[in-house]
Protein backbone atom coordinates (compact mmCIF):
# COMPACT_ATOMS: atom_id res chain seq x y z
CA UNK A 1 0.00 0.00 0.00
CA UNK A 2 1.22 3.46 -0.67
CA UNK A 3 0.80 4.68 2.78
CA UNK A 4 2.06 8.12 3.86
CA UNK A 5 3.03 7.73 7.34
CA UNK A 6 6.41 10.20 7.37
CA UNK A 7 6.08 12.72 9.66
CA UNK A 8 5.78 16.12 8.73
CA UNK A 9 8.11 18.64 10.47
CA UNK A 10 6.07 21.64 9.90
CA UNK A 11 6.39 22.86 13.97
CA UNK A 12 6.81 26.69 12.75
CA UNK A 13 10.00 28.71 12.64
CA UNK A 14 12.59 29.25 15.10
CA UNK A 15 13.07 33.64 15.44
CA UNK A 16 16.81 34.41 15.92
CA UNK A 17 16.54 34.49 19.98
CA UNK A 18 15.43 31.15 19.85
CA UNK A 19 18.12 29.84 17.66
CA UNK A 20 21.26 28.22 19.32
CA UNK A 21 24.79 29.56 17.99
CA UNK A 22 24.71 27.15 15.62
CA UNK A 23 21.76 27.24 13.91
CA UNK A 24 21.79 31.22 13.92
CA UNK A 25 25.73 30.57 11.96
CA UNK A 26 23.37 28.05 9.73
CA UNK A 27 20.82 30.92 8.87
CA UNK A 28 23.24 33.41 8.26
CA UNK A 29 25.11 31.46 5.63
CA UNK A 30 21.84 30.34 3.90
CA UNK A 31 20.76 34.19 3.90
CA UNK A 32 24.27 35.19 2.67
CA UNK A 33 23.47 32.18 -0.90
CA UNK A 34 26.11 30.20 0.74
CA UNK A 35 25.77 26.62 -0.31
CA UNK A 36 25.77 24.03 2.48
CA UNK A 37 27.59 20.84 1.65
CA UNK A 38 27.65 17.58 3.14
CA UNK A 39 30.59 17.70 5.84
CA UNK A 40 29.26 21.31 6.88
CA UNK A 41 27.16 21.43 10.26
CA UNK A 42 23.63 21.64 9.87
CA UNK A 43 20.25 21.75 11.68
CA UNK A 44 19.16 17.81 12.17
CA UNK A 45 15.30 19.14 10.76
CA UNK A 46 17.52 20.75 7.76
CA UNK A 47 19.12 17.01 7.28
CA UNK A 48 15.90 15.30 7.41
CA UNK A 49 13.40 17.71 4.91
CA UNK A 50 16.56 17.12 2.46
CA UNK A 51 15.98 13.11 2.67
CA UNK A 52 12.20 13.50 2.60
CA UNK A 53 12.12 15.56 -0.35
CA UNK A 54 15.34 14.49 -2.52
CA UNK A 55 13.99 10.92 -1.24
CA UNK A 56 10.87 11.88 -2.85
CA UNK A 57 11.85 13.13 -5.88
CA UNK A 58 14.59 10.58 -6.60
CA UNK A 59 11.45 7.77 -6.17
CA UNK A 60 9.42 9.65 -8.48
CA UNK A 61 11.79 9.73 -11.21
CA UNK A 62 11.71 5.87 -11.15
CA UNK A 63 8.44 5.55 -10.56
CA UNK A 64 8.06 8.11 -13.22
CA UNK A 65 9.51 5.39 -15.41
CA UNK A 66 6.72 2.90 -15.53
CA UNK A 67 3.77 4.65 -16.98
CA UNK A 68 6.13 5.73 -20.27
CA UNK A 69 7.37 2.37 -20.11
CA UNK A 70 4.16 1.08 -20.65
CA UNK A 71 4.50 2.42 -23.89
CA UNK A 72 7.56 1.47 -25.64
CA UNK A 73 6.73 -1.43 -27.19
CA UNK A 74 3.56 0.34 -28.56
CA UNK A 75 5.16 3.68 -29.88
CA UNK A 76 3.84 3.85 -33.30
CA UNK A 77 7.15 4.62 -35.31
CA UNK A 78 10.72 3.43 -35.20
CA UNK A 79 12.00 7.63 -34.43
CA UNK A 80 9.23 8.01 -31.44
CA UNK A 81 10.34 4.62 -29.82
CA UNK A 82 13.81 5.71 -29.78
CA UNK A 83 12.82 8.99 -28.23
CA UNK A 84 10.63 7.35 -25.73
CA UNK A 85 13.32 4.71 -24.67
CA UNK A 86 15.76 7.59 -24.55
CA UNK A 87 13.31 9.72 -21.84
CA UNK A 88 12.72 6.77 -19.97
CA UNK A 89 16.35 6.20 -19.72
CA UNK A 90 17.41 9.68 -19.01
CA UNK A 91 14.45 9.69 -15.83
CA UNK A 92 16.64 6.45 -14.44
CA UNK A 93 19.44 8.90 -14.46
CA UNK A 94 17.73 11.27 -12.42
CA UNK A 95 17.22 8.94 -9.90
CA UNK A 96 20.04 7.71 -9.40
CA UNK A 97 22.42 11.81 -9.26
CA UNK A 98 19.18 12.51 -6.62
CA UNK A 99 19.81 9.08 -4.99
CA UNK A 100 23.47 9.66 -4.95
CA UNK A 101 22.63 13.53 -3.39
CA UNK A 102 20.56 12.07 -0.81
CA UNK A 103 23.40 9.64 0.41
CA UNK A 104 25.41 12.42 1.11
CA UNK A 105 23.36 13.11 3.97
CA UNK A 106 23.74 9.82 5.76
CA UNK A 107 21.02 7.59 4.33
CA UNK A 108 21.52 4.70 1.87
CA UNK A 109 19.85 4.29 -1.13
CA UNK A 110 18.68 0.71 0.55
CA UNK A 111 16.88 2.32 3.37
CA UNK A 112 15.36 4.86 0.76
CA UNK A 113 13.68 2.37 -1.19
CA UNK A 114 12.52 0.42 1.67
CA UNK A 115 11.05 2.92 3.37
CA UNK A 116 9.29 3.42 -0.05
CA UNK A 117 8.55 -0.18 -0.26
CA UNK A 118 6.86 0.30 3.14
CA UNK A 119 4.70 3.04 2.44
CA UNK A 120 6.73 5.50 5.18
CA UNK A 121 8.06 7.63 1.77
CA UNK A 122 6.06 9.27 -1.28
CA UNK A 123 6.65 9.58 -4.93
CA UNK A 124 4.90 12.37 -7.09
CA UNK A 125 0.78 11.86 -6.95
CA UNK A 126 0.82 12.22 -10.66
CA UNK A 127 1.99 8.81 -11.68
CA UNK A 128 -0.50 7.11 -10.12
CA UNK A 129 -2.73 7.95 -12.61
CA UNK A 130 -2.62 5.38 -16.13
CA UNK A 131 -1.07 6.16 -19.62
CA UNK A 132 -4.57 5.26 -21.40
CA UNK A 133 -3.64 6.48 -24.86
CA UNK A 134 -0.61 6.92 -27.39
CA UNK A 135 -1.57 11.08 -26.75
CA UNK A 136 -0.91 10.41 -23.24
CA UNK A 137 2.58 10.04 -23.98
CA UNK A 138 2.98 13.39 -25.41
CA UNK A 139 1.01 15.17 -22.53
CA UNK A 140 3.24 13.20 -20.00
CA UNK A 141 6.34 14.93 -21.72
CA UNK A 142 4.13 17.91 -21.99
CA UNK A 143 2.42 18.51 -18.76
CA UNK A 144 4.20 16.53 -16.60
CA UNK A 145 7.72 17.15 -17.33
CA UNK A 146 6.36 20.78 -17.87
CA UNK A 147 5.54 21.16 -14.62
CA UNK A 148 8.70 18.95 -13.06
CA UNK A 149 10.51 21.66 -15.26
CA UNK A 150 8.69 24.82 -13.78
CA UNK A 151 9.51 23.39 -9.92
CA UNK A 152 13.14 22.16 -10.51
CA UNK A 153 14.53 25.31 -12.35
CA UNK A 154 14.03 27.46 -8.91
CA UNK A 155 15.38 24.06 -7.14
CA UNK A 156 18.86 24.98 -9.25
CA UNK A 157 19.39 27.69 -6.74
CA UNK A 158 18.30 25.17 -3.67
CA UNK A 159 20.57 25.78 -0.73
CA UNK A 160 21.87 22.27 -0.54
CA UNK A 161 25.31 22.02 -2.70
CA UNK A 162 24.59 18.38 -4.01
CA UNK A 163 20.77 19.01 -4.61
CA UNK A 164 21.83 22.61 -6.40
CA UNK A 165 23.88 20.50 -8.91
CA UNK A 166 22.20 17.53 -9.28
CA UNK A 167 19.01 19.79 -10.56
CA UNK A 168 21.05 21.80 -12.91
CA UNK A 169 21.95 18.43 -15.21
CA UNK A 170 18.46 16.86 -14.48
CA UNK A 171 17.09 20.63 -15.99
CA UNK A 172 18.46 20.24 -19.27
CA UNK A 173 17.50 17.03 -19.72
CA UNK A 174 13.89 17.94 -18.75
CA UNK A 175 13.39 20.46 -21.18
CA UNK A 176 14.51 18.12 -24.04
CA UNK A 177 11.35 15.77 -23.04
CA UNK A 178 9.20 18.65 -22.35
CA UNK A 179 9.67 19.56 -25.71
CA UNK A 180 9.51 15.58 -27.34
CA UNK A 181 6.17 15.93 -25.47
CA UNK A 182 4.49 19.08 -27.05
CA UNK A 183 5.80 18.16 -30.57
CA UNK A 184 3.83 14.43 -30.00
CA UNK A 185 0.74 16.62 -29.09
CA UNK A 186 1.38 19.23 -32.01
CA UNK A 187 1.09 15.91 -34.66
CA UNK A 188 -1.57 14.27 -32.62
CA UNK A 189 -3.81 17.69 -32.32
CA UNK A 190 -3.21 18.55 -36.06
CA UNK A 191 -3.32 14.90 -37.40
CA UNK A 192 -7.18 13.03 -38.14
CA UNK A 193 -10.01 13.73 -36.39
CA UNK A 194 -9.33 10.95 -34.33
CA UNK A 195 -5.94 11.89 -33.31
CA UNK A 196 -7.13 14.88 -32.57
CA UNK A 197 -10.16 13.40 -30.02
CA UNK A 198 -6.94 11.51 -28.64
CA UNK A 199 -5.01 14.42 -27.56
CA UNK A 200 -7.97 16.66 -26.12
CA UNK A 201 -9.16 13.45 -24.06
CA UNK A 202 -5.27 13.36 -22.78
CA UNK A 203 -4.93 16.92 -21.85
CA UNK A 204 -8.58 16.09 -20.06
CA UNK A 205 -7.86 13.42 -17.74
CA UNK A 206 -3.91 15.28 -17.41
CA UNK A 207 -4.89 19.23 -16.32
CA UNK A 208 -5.83 18.41 -12.70
CA UNK A 209 -3.13 16.08 -11.49
CA UNK A 210 -0.33 18.30 -13.13
CA UNK A 211 -2.13 20.95 -11.23
CA UNK A 212 -1.67 18.50 -8.03
CA UNK A 213 2.06 17.79 -8.76
CA UNK A 214 3.00 21.33 -7.25
CA UNK A 215 1.66 20.01 -3.52
CA UNK A 216 -0.88 21.58 -1.61
CA UNK A 217 -2.26 25.15 -1.79
CA UNK A 218 0.20 27.29 0.52
CA UNK A 219 -2.77 27.47 3.28
CA UNK A 220 -2.05 23.07 3.30
CA UNK A 221 1.61 23.30 3.13
CA UNK A 222 3.14 22.28 6.49
CA UNK A 223 6.78 22.24 5.07
CA UNK A 224 6.77 25.81 3.05
CA UNK A 225 7.48 27.76 5.41
CA UNK A 226 10.67 26.74 6.77
CA UNK A 227 11.36 24.86 3.67
CA UNK A 228 11.55 28.42 2.11
CA UNK A 229 13.55 30.33 4.83
CA UNK A 230 16.44 27.18 4.78
CA UNK A 231 16.29 27.85 0.94
CA UNK A 232 15.79 23.78 0.33
CA UNK A 233 12.37 25.49 -1.48
CA UNK A 234 12.63 28.65 -3.55
CA UNK A 235 8.88 29.43 -4.50
CA UNK A 236 5.48 28.41 -2.71
CA UNK A 237 3.47 25.65 -4.03
CA UNK A 238 1.33 28.41 -5.35
CA UNK A 239 2.95 30.44 -7.10
CA UNK A 240 4.70 27.49 -9.12
CA UNK A 241 0.60 26.24 -10.05
CA UNK A 242 0.17 29.84 -11.19
CA UNK A 243 3.49 29.92 -13.39
CA UNK A 244 2.69 26.86 -14.89
CA UNK A 245 -0.76 27.67 -16.05
CA UNK A 246 0.04 30.94 -17.64
CA UNK A 247 2.76 29.31 -19.59
CA UNK A 248 0.68 26.43 -20.58
CA UNK A 249 -2.41 28.10 -21.30
CA UNK A 250 -1.19 30.07 -24.29
CA UNK A 251 0.63 26.23 -25.50
CA UNK A 252 -3.08 24.78 -25.11
CA UNK A 253 -4.69 27.01 -27.37
CA UNK A 254 -1.72 26.84 -30.09
CA UNK A 255 -2.49 23.41 -30.36
CA UNK A 256 -6.41 24.49 -30.85
CA UNK A 257 -7.18 22.22 -27.54
CA UNK A 258 -9.17 23.39 -24.97
CA UNK A 259 -7.99 23.14 -21.36
CA UNK A 260 -11.26 21.60 -19.03
CA UNK A 261 -11.87 24.43 -16.86
CA UNK A 262 -15.11 26.10 -17.73
CA UNK A 263 -13.64 29.03 -15.36
CA UNK A 264 -10.16 29.73 -16.56
CA UNK A 265 -9.97 33.38 -17.78
CA UNK A 266 -7.14 35.94 -18.45
CA UNK A 267 -7.51 38.21 -15.28
CA UNK A 268 -5.70 41.64 -16.78
CA UNK A 269 -5.81 43.19 -13.36
CA UNK A 270 -3.87 40.81 -12.02
CA UNK A 271 -1.69 39.96 -15.41
CA UNK A 272 -2.33 36.46 -15.05
CA UNK A 273 -4.99 33.50 -15.65
CA UNK A 274 -7.56 32.69 -13.15
CA UNK A 275 -8.19 28.87 -12.90
CA UNK A 276 -10.06 26.17 -10.93
CA UNK A 277 -8.57 24.83 -7.91
CA UNK A 278 -7.93 20.51 -8.57
CA UNK A 279 -10.13 18.37 -6.18
CA UNK A 280 -7.85 18.31 -3.41
CA UNK A 281 -9.89 15.88 -1.72
CA UNK A 282 -8.71 13.55 -4.74
CA UNK A 283 -5.36 14.23 -4.51
CA UNK A 284 -5.11 13.78 -0.95
CA UNK A 285 -7.03 10.13 -1.53
CA UNK A 286 -4.15 9.24 -3.86
CA UNK A 287 -1.54 10.63 -1.34
CA UNK A 288 -3.48 7.95 1.00
CA UNK A 289 -2.79 5.57 -1.71
CA UNK A 290 -6.27 4.94 -3.47
CA UNK A 291 -5.50 6.69 -6.61
CA UNK A 292 -5.86 4.43 -9.69
CA UNK A 293 -2.43 3.02 -10.08
CA UNK A 294 -0.93 3.32 -6.51
CA UNK A 295 -1.02 -0.62 -6.07
CA UNK A 296 0.86 -1.60 -9.50
CA UNK A 297 3.36 0.87 -8.95
CA UNK A 298 4.06 0.09 -5.54
CA UNK A 299 3.86 -4.03 -7.08
CA UNK A 300 6.02 -3.35 -9.79
CA UNK A 301 8.77 -1.73 -7.77
CA UNK A 302 8.57 -4.26 -5.23
CA UNK A 303 8.77 -6.98 -8.40
CA UNK A 304 12.59 -5.03 -9.61
CA UNK A 305 13.95 -4.86 -5.98
CA UNK A 306 13.27 -8.46 -5.30
CA UNK A 307 14.43 -9.93 -8.81
CA UNK A 308 17.28 -7.55 -8.58
CA UNK A 309 18.68 -9.02 -5.26
CA UNK A 310 21.00 -12.06 -6.50
CA UNK A 311 22.41 -8.84 -9.12
CA UNK A 312 22.68 -6.85 -5.83
CA UNK A 313 24.54 -9.94 -3.46
CA UNK A 314 26.59 -10.67 -6.91
CA UNK A 315 27.79 -7.33 -6.72
CA UNK A 316 28.60 -7.19 -2.96
CA UNK A 317 30.41 -10.49 -3.23
CA UNK A 318 32.65 -8.97 -5.69
CA UNK A 319 33.72 -6.11 -4.26
CA UNK A 320 34.26 -8.31 -0.95
CA UNK A 321 36.24 -10.26 -3.04
CA UNK A 322 37.90 -7.87 -4.78
CA UNK A 323 38.85 -5.41 -1.32
CA UNK A 324 40.14 -8.48 0.14
CA UNK A 325 42.53 -9.33 -2.94
CA UNK A 326 43.96 -5.65 -2.67
CA UNK A 327 44.33 -6.10 0.83
CA UNK A 328 46.54 -8.95 0.65
CA UNK A 329 48.66 -7.04 -1.92
N1 LIG B 1 2.78 14.06 -4.58
O1 LIG B 1 4.16 20.81 2.87
P1 LIG B 1 4.09 20.40 1.46
C1 LIG B 1 9.31 14.12 -12.59
C2 LIG B 1 3.24 15.88 0.21
S1 LIG B 1 9.43 13.68 -10.99
C3 LIG B 1 2.97 13.39 -3.43
O2 LIG B 1 3.76 21.42 0.46
P2 LIG B 1 6.80 20.18 0.43
C4 LIG B 1 9.24 13.14 -13.67
C5 LIG B 1 4.52 16.36 0.87
O3 LIG B 1 5.57 15.43 0.66
C6 LIG B 1 8.82 15.12 -10.15
N2 LIG B 1 3.11 13.99 -2.23
O4 LIG B 1 5.45 19.63 1.08
C7 LIG B 1 9.73 11.87 -13.53
C8 LIG B 1 4.08 16.47 2.31
O5 LIG B 1 3.96 15.19 2.90
P3 LIG B 1 5.00 14.63 4.05
C9 LIG B 1 9.00 15.06 -8.69
C10 LIG B 1 3.08 15.33 -2.21
O6 LIG B 1 7.76 19.04 0.41
C11 LIG B 1 9.58 10.93 -14.55
C12 LIG B 1 2.64 16.93 2.18
O7 LIG B 1 2.19 16.56 0.90
N3 LIG B 1 9.42 16.38 -8.26
O8 LIG B 1 9.24 15.25 -12.79
O9 LIG B 1 7.22 21.43 1.06
C13 LIG B 1 8.90 11.29 -15.72
C14 LIG B 1 2.51 18.43 2.39
O10 LIG B 1 3.06 19.18 1.29
C15 LIG B 1 2.91 16.09 -3.38
C16 LIG B 1 9.81 16.62 -7.00
O11 LIG B 1 9.79 15.76 -6.16
C17 LIG B 1 2.75 15.41 -4.60
N4 LIG B 1 2.55 16.04 -5.76
O12 LIG B 1 6.38 20.54 -1.09
C18 LIG B 1 8.43 12.57 -15.88
C19 LIG B 1 10.31 18.03 -6.74
N5 LIG B 1 2.93 17.40 -3.03
O13 LIG B 1 6.32 14.43 3.32
C20 LIG B 1 8.60 13.52 -14.86
C21 LIG B 1 10.91 18.23 -5.38
C22 LIG B 1 3.08 17.46 -1.71
O14 LIG B 1 5.07 15.64 5.13
N6 LIG B 1 9.90 18.35 -4.37
N7 LIG B 1 3.15 16.23 -1.21
O15 LIG B 1 4.38 13.34 4.49
C23 LIG B 1 9.30 19.54 -4.05
O16 LIG B 1 9.55 20.58 -4.65
C24 LIG B 1 8.35 19.54 -2.88
O17 LIG B 1 8.57 18.37 -2.13
C25 LIG B 1 6.84 19.63 -3.30
C26 LIG B 1 5.99 19.54 -2.02
C27 LIG B 1 6.57 20.95 -3.99
C28 LIG B 1 6.45 18.46 -4.22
Amino acid sequence: MYAQMVKSTGEGLKSREEMSPEERHFQDRIDAGEKIEPKDWMPEGYRKTLIRQIGQHAHSEIVGQLPEGNWITRAPTLERKAILLAKVQDEAGHGLYLYCAAETLGVSRDDLTEQLLSGKMKYSSIFNYPTLNWADIGAVGWLVDGAAIMNQVPLQRTSFGPYSRAMIRICKEESFHQRQGYDLMMKMAQGTPEQKRMAQDALNRFWYPSLMMFGPSDKESVHSAQSMAWKIKINTNDELRQKFVDQTVPQAEYLGLTVPDPDLKWNEARGHYDFSEPDWSEFFAVLKGNGPCNHDRLEARRRAWDDGAWFRDGLMAHAAKHSGRVAAE
